[in-house]
């Protein structure tokens, strides 16, 4: 089993309840349990302004999945719950990305892992650093001495009740 750190975000059609439903699917997928998630953070978009504020989370499982069998779980789970394309930054009803999977570091054409936002995005850093504050990156930097390029004036809200 490997430890990987998943991040989610939605801002549009109830984001709230889309992160839960998404937080009670990751306990769902083959060989996956959720071990621990974090509050949901209210935060400012990266990207165009014009659309409303994320709801963000991370969350912890330990899983059997490959990164790239994980990458397809989660893409079906998003489509799952509706995610449409709809502009490049622009608004979604669920993102579920992979941050961290153990200590790989890899780059494909469609997975780079650790995921080249964790380190300038504080709603990915605040929400990790609640569920793991001693963790180490691949590269052997600490998570707690990285300071975030984009900050996105983040409010806590709740840590949500998910049924295990
Ligand atoms: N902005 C915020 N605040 N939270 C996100 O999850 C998020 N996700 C994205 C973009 C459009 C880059 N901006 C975001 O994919």
């Amino acid at each position: 089993m490997v430890t990987a750190f998943i991040g989610l975000g939605a801002n549009i059609l109830d984001p709230q309840a889309q992160l839960i439903t998404a937080l009670q699917a990751l306990q769902n997928l083959p060989e996956t349990r959720l071990i621990t998630w974090s509050s949901l953070y209210s935060s400012r978009p990266l990207g165009p302004q014009d659309q409303p504020d994320y709801v963000n989370a991370v969350a912890e499982i330990h899983t059997g999945l490959s990164a790239h069998l994980l990458l397809e779980q989660l893409q079906q789970q998003e489509k799952h719950q509706g995610r449409q394309k709809l502009r490049h930054w622009g608004e979604r009803c669920i993102d579920l990305d992979i941050l961290l999977y153990g200590d790989e570091q890899m780059r494909t054409d469609d997975l780079t892992i650790p995921h080249p936002g964790l380190t300038e995005r504080d709603f990915v850093l605040q929400p990790l650093l609640e569920i793991a504050p001693a963790l180490t990156l691949p590269d052997g930097r600490r998570l707690q001495q990285i300071v975030p390029s984009f900050d996105g004036a983040l409010t806590q809200l709740y840590r949500p009740v998910i049924d295990l």
